[in-house]
């Protein structure tokens, strides 16, 4: 049990910071450069390419400190924990991103403004995308990692560590809603 839940975020986590560290360091030049479809902004001022760029070498560098630590934080919990592969830590890093990213572009035509909520999306947009890129860019990895089981502890857990960690940014005053 403690080898699902604990494997599971561990192998998850390269994708969970990305989207926090967006928004600490989110600001510039939005991806989209103010562009329109259909009279919304393609993506909205909330993605921008600082924000991307940043999250991405965020999560990149915490799965390789990850990889370096996988041995020994698995020994200490009686454990096997995933090491990550450099074409899975870009996989899972720029992949939450870009389902971040989707989510927004969905957001825009379906009549959201920027930072508007859409339960379910905004908490697993970036799962969806993470394992997608992941699965594209380190196959084996992912497919011997992400066990069915695996998914299941991600898709239960993950919504509510967002609601968590987005909560607490927005109590500090880095974020501008609690979602
Ligand atoms: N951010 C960024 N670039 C990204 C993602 C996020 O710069 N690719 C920053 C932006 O400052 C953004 C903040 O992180 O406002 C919060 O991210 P998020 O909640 O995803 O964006 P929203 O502003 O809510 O916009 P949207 O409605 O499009 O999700
Ligand atoms: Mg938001
Ligand atoms: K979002």
């Amino acid at each position: 049990m403690l080898e699902l839940i604990a494997g599971a975020l561990w192998a998850m986590l390269p994708a969970y910071v990305p989207n926090n560290a967006a928004v600490l360091a989110g600001g510039g030049r939005p991806i989209d450069g103010g562009r329109t479809l259909g009279g919304a902004r393609l993506l909205g001022d909330g993605k921008t390419w600082r924000g991307t760029a940043v999250g991405t070498a965020i999560g990149v560098a915490l799965a390789l400190v990850l990889d370096a630590a996988a041995p020994a934080v698995g020994d200490a919990l009686g454990i096997t924990l995933p090491g990550f592969p450099i074409n899975a830590a870009v996989g899972l890093a720029l992949g939450a991103m870009l389902g971040d990213i989707g989510a927004s572009f969905v957001k825009r035509r379906s009549g959201r403004e920027r930072g508007a909520a859409f339960p379910g999306l905004d908490q697993l947009d970036f799962v969806v995308g993470a394992l997608l890129l992941a699965l594209l860019f380190a196959p084996d990895w992912t497919l011997s990692v992400f066990t069915l089981a695996r998914v299941a502890v991600v898709v239960v857990v993950t919504p509510l560590l967002h609601l968590g960690t987005n909560g607490i940014a927005y109590w500090l005053g880095v974020k501008d809603e609690p979602w």
